[in-house]
């Protein structure tokens, strides 16, 4: 182990020293409290062995100051007391000592003492490294259980969690965002003529090139089965239709052949929605609206972007999606 002895009388220090390396730890010593707080953070020892009385910081008072730390990691204490009472020892294991020894130190005291306090640290080291790999584990976990395996885009849980934040943002601070349901166009034929792993093969290629079209901060999920949902935060609503609309032309140059489809190639249709600022309409409903004008894009015939048009701040409703230079 790596023990630091402090003790402001030299002789003491000395004989001190010499027992921890006799019994084959390494060793550095300061003289005094302060020192000693200041080389417990810099040199990290596993035990400190130190002196009750000293000018500056007490062994008490050292004590103390080590175990209010919040690193989490541990340092065995052992306070050297020239006084056998009840009262004292007491008084430093209070402090947050972990044993004591009566001056003037004998060595073999100071071995049995080693033993427990080699076992204490183990286990300490042991504890904190299993903390840090299920903290790992966990944040490993809750990643995976926010994103679909396929497209590796966020989920239903994801959205959730995205919707819940969206919501407070509106109550708190007015922000307005807004809300593009995507979906691939006859896929279900798609499935029939080239088989499913075709198919997702194809919506992996999709969700690709919607991240691609995305801009930082802008969110993807997958809604369903060939649907996708976009979240565009506030300072991105003005840009969301026209990101809509590169998505939409990005996939239909990716030229995946669909022969159902009357342009021979997968394409999407799309529907986007606003929150307006100051209007404090529920997320589910600024959803439906996306729903509602999705539909209408596949009632007009597909591979097109429709806004809802209670959304007055963006009319896309009547863009020319074939205009927009990508
Ligand atoms: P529309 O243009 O109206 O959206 O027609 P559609 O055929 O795309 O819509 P529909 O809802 O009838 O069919 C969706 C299809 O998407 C049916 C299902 O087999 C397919 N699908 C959903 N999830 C997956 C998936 O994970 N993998 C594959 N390969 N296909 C999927
Ligand atoms: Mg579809
Ligand atoms: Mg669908």
């Amino acid at each position: 182990m790596r023990i630091l002895v402090v003790d402001d009388d030299p002789t003491s220090r000395l004989i001190a020293e010499a027992a921890v390396r006799d019994l084959g730890h390494e060793c550095f010593s300061v003289s005094d409290g302060d020192e000693a707080w200041a080389a417990v953070q810099s040199g990290r020892p596993d035990v400190v062995l130190s002196d009750w009385m000293m000018p500056g910081l007490s062994g008490l008072e050292l004590c103390q100051r080590i175990r209010s730390r919040t690193t989490g990691e541990y340092t065995y204490l052992i306070l050297l007391t020239g006084q056998r009472s009840l009262d004292h020892a007491l008084e430093g294991m209070s402090a947050g000592a972990d044993d004591y020894l009566i001056k003037p130190l004998d060595p073999g005291d100071l071995q049995v003492r080693l033993i427990a306090a080699a076992r204490v640290t183990y286990l300490h080291t042991q504890l904190a490294r299993q903390r840090s790999e299920l903290e790992a584990l966990n944040t490993e976990l809750t990643s995976i259980a926010r994103r679909d395996q396929l497209t590796g885009l966020g989920n239903r849980m994801a959205l959730q969690e995205e919707f819940e934040k969206l919501e407070a943002r509106v109550t708190r601070y007015g922000h307005r965002y807004s809300i593009a349901l995507v979906d691939i166009d006859n896929f279900k034929s798609f499935n029939d003529c080239y088989g499913h792993q075709a198919g997702d093969q194809a919506l992996r290629a999709v969700a690709d090139q919607l991240r691609a079209a995305a801009r930082k901060g802008d969110s993807l999920y997958r809604y369903g089965g060939e649907e996708f949902l976009c979240v565009f935060p506030e300072r991105a609503v003005p840009g969301g239709a026209i990101a809509v609309e590169r998505m939409r032309v990005g996939v239909q140059k990716l030229a995946i052949s669909h022969a159902a489809n009357a342009i021979g190639v997968v394409t999407i249709s799309a529907g986007l929605s606003i929150l307006d600022p100051g209007a404090t309409r529920p997320v589910n409903e600024v959803l439906k609206e996306a729903d509602e004008a999705l539909y209408r894009a596949k009632e007009l015939g597909r591979n097109r972007v429709e806004s809802a048009l209670t959304s007055t701040s963006l009319n896309v409703a009547t863009m020319n999606t074939e205009s927009v230079r990508l």
